[in-house]
């Protein structure tokens, strides 16, 4: 009995914290603090059909979404429902209890939409996960509920929106109804010009079928209302935490996305010997975090954005970065309450929260358009916020192809004079960068590994871009007056060194596509000192001269002398023609064959998606297909099943 109440008095006590922690007092006034799009939502509350009905809606989006995109998208159409008189809701599946989908249409004129995104090999976003099982496992009677589905997802992956394609087959399969047609964007052309020419003919879809008809009105709705702090300051002021740390100094395992873990740059160095181009290896200290990972794994990055482009958006909006503020949700039903941790400063939210330096979607532009005084400014803007042909010639042209993000937008309009809370609420969220370990944990188990290519260029307008995370990282010098952190956490992937270390392995890795592999060599070298009995891994590798950009030459040829690596080496610009990885590929048939088709060996590729790693796919078919004697229905099942089992590969971008 006493073991029971004092169990009892500490879930009491941990509960009563946890709501203390989560309410904050600003200015006499309490804003709870709930989740934002990055936090765990802590309330027991996932009824979306009990929320739906007492704030009077009948739309709901539930967005499947790891980078935003979805979110945004799903947003986006709960706000323009309104237009047809369907006032609408974002949720999160993950959220919600998705079992109720049976009972939407007990809501009348009720309507369910999917915006979801594919990954990997054609798999959910972690937050639609547990939705996407329960509809392959379930046969829950879904007649009578209205939907519609917009995939995400990219062509040069092969399970091309795969999620969204099984999802919208899926709910007919059970009884809904398709609204309409599915639609699939690709984000390796124009994502936003697929959505807005889907969401162009959804709409007029969705008023023939409830016989409704739009408002009319082409109106701006502000989702936020805004609260400057002018006098007194709230006592909680985000400075680029996560809204559900206290403190980023002040942290607690266990690391993941809503609760990153502040690493030490143990190391930062150059690893190209010439040329103009910069490739950084850097080591982040996990040391004391209790994180885990294994050779394959990703490393995310929380980055911050450069400071002189929060300086210029300051200017051209003539605001005082200092100032603090709050952006409260004007609905009051919303489970997300503010866009980013608030109340902030705007210089914070510019350098912590939102994403500058991308291209601006359609519909920020199509809100700009109201702030510009110069008639031509404003027409140009709207061009380019519709779905008409010059239009979308105009974005793809001017935004697009002359790489603008929304400081050169502003600054090349000038009469476009926005208000700075408006972009806070409009501009995505700025997501953390992932890269592949190049580290083994056998060999490191405190430090994690990167490689990264400083991302540096002009642009048609004679701008100089710069990737925001490797330029914040490249100045990350560790020095003995200064020591750097960097906010990070694992992800997990499904790339792995084969169980049986003695299995052959073949390696395609140009540029820093070596990065995992440099993880792989580590850890087979590490078992060879162990005298475990170790196959064979063959590593292509390639970059532009041998002098230049030929990274960890050094441990490469070691390996290499130590009989750890085969290396097959392509410097395409060492000789008058250009030769690739694929090239020498090409010309090993026999082994490659001999290695995936005689000795049950793995197959691995990382790097360049749009060509290089569909390159290396054919030819691996190829290789299947001469060297295997096969037929080329044969080979590609043979090649699918060595997918299904892991045997073949990819990390690629
Ligand atoms: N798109 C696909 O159609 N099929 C895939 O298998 C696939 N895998 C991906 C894997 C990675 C690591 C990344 C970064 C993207 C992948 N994509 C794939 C593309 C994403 O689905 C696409 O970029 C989408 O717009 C992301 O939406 P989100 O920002 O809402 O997460």
């Amino acid at each position: 009995l006493l073991l029971v109440a004092l169990l009892g008095v500490g879930i009491w006590w941990l509960i009563r914290n946890r709501k203390k922690s989560d309410t904050l007092s600003s200015n006499g006034k309490s804003y709870s603090i709930q989740p934002t799009s990055m936090t765990l939502q802590t309330s027991t509350e996932n009824s979306f059909i009990k929320k739906l009905k007492s704030s009077g809606r009948s739309l709901v989006v539930f967005y499947g979404s790891q980078t935003g995109t979805g979110e945004e998208f799903a947003g986006r159409l709960a706000k323009e429902g309104i237009r047809y008189r369907l006032k609408g809701m974002v949720a999160d599946p993950e959220e919600c209890d998705m079992e109720e989908l049976v009972t939407l249409k007990t809501i009348p004129n009720s309507l369910a939409v999917f915006c979801l995104a594919t990954y990997g090999e054609g798999d959910p976003t972690d937050n639609a996960m547990e939705f996407y099982e329960w509809l392959q496992s379930g046969d829950a009677d879904l007649t009578g509920l209205n939907y519609a589905v917009f995939g995400l997802g990219n062509k040069t992956y092969e399970h091309y929106n795969q999620v969204a394609i099984y999802v919208d087959k899926r709910l007919e399969e059970l009884g809904a109804t398709r609204v309409y047609d599915l639609g699939l964007g690709d984000d390796d052309a124009n994502i936003e010009d697929d959505f807005i020419t889907w969401k162009d003919k959804f709409w007029p879809a969705v008023c023939d079928y409830f016989g409704i008809e739009s408002t009319g009105e082409d109106f701006s709705m502000r989702q936020y209302r805004l609260i400057e702090y002018k006098e007194e300051l709230p006592e909680r002021i985000y400075t680029g935490e996560m809204a559900r740390l206290h403190s980023l100094t002040n942290q607690r395992p266990p690391y993941d996305a809503k609760n990153p873990f502040l690493a030490k740059v143990k190391v930062n160095r150059e690893l190209h010997k010439n040329g103009d181009r910069s490739c950084m290896h850097i080591e982040f200290d996990i040391d004391g975090s209790k994180m885990r990972y294994d050779s394959g794994d990703h490393i995310a990055v929380y980055p911050v954005n450069n400071a002189k482009l929060v300086e210029e958006i300051g200017r051209l909006t003539n605001v005082d970065l200092e100032t603090v503020f709050t952006l409260l949700n004007t609905d009051e039903e919303s489970s997300k309450k503010h866009p980013f941790p608030c109340p902030t400063s705007y210089r914070t939210a510019l350098t912590h929260y939102l994403d500058i330096t991308m291209n601006p979607r359609t519909h920020v532009l199509k809100e700009l358009a109201e702030y510009c005084t110069d008639p031509a400014e404003k027409e140009k803007l709207k061009l380019m916020s519709s779905t008409s042909p010059e239009g979308k010639a105009l974005y793809h042209q001017w935004i697009m192809d002359d790489n603008r993000t929304i400081v050169h937008v502003l600054e090349d309009l000038p009469s476009c004079k926005a208000s700075l809370d408006h972009l806070c609420e409009l501009l995505p969220r700025l997501q953390p960068r992932y890269y592949s370990i190049s580290s083994s944990p056998k060999l490191y188990p405190n430090t994690v590994h990167i490689t990264a290519v400083l991302v540096d260029y002009e642009t048609p307008t004679g701008r100089r871009n710069q990737g925001v995370a490797t330029s914040w990282l490249a100045v990350k010098q560790p020095n003995p007056d200064t020591e750097y952190t960097v906010p990070v956490f694992i992800r997990k992937s499904q790339f792995r060194l084969p169980t049986k270390p003695q299995t052959p392995i073949i390696m395609v890795g140009p540029g820093t596509g070596f990065a995992p592999f440099r993880g792989f060599l580590q850890e087979r070298q590490f078992l060879k000192d162990e005298d475990k009995q170790v196959g064979e891994s063959i590593l292509y590798f390639g970059c532009r001269k041998r002098a230049e950009d030929f990274i960890y030459q050094d441990e490469l040829e070691e390996y290499e002398k130590k009989n750890t690596v085969k290396l097959h080496l392509a410097f395409s610009r060492d000789q008058s023609n250009k030769v690739y990885v694929t090239h020498l590929l090409e010309k090993n048939l026999d082994e490659i064959w001999k290695v995936i088709g005689e000795n049950n060996g793995h197959f691995y590729v990382c790097g360049d998606a749009r060509t290089m790693a569909g390159d290396v796919h054919k030819t691996v078919l190829k290789a299947i297909m001469e060297k295997g004697q096969l037929n080329e229905q044969q080979a590609t099942a043979f090649l699918k099943k060595m997918e299904t089992q892991k045997r073949y590969s990819a990390d690629v971008w």
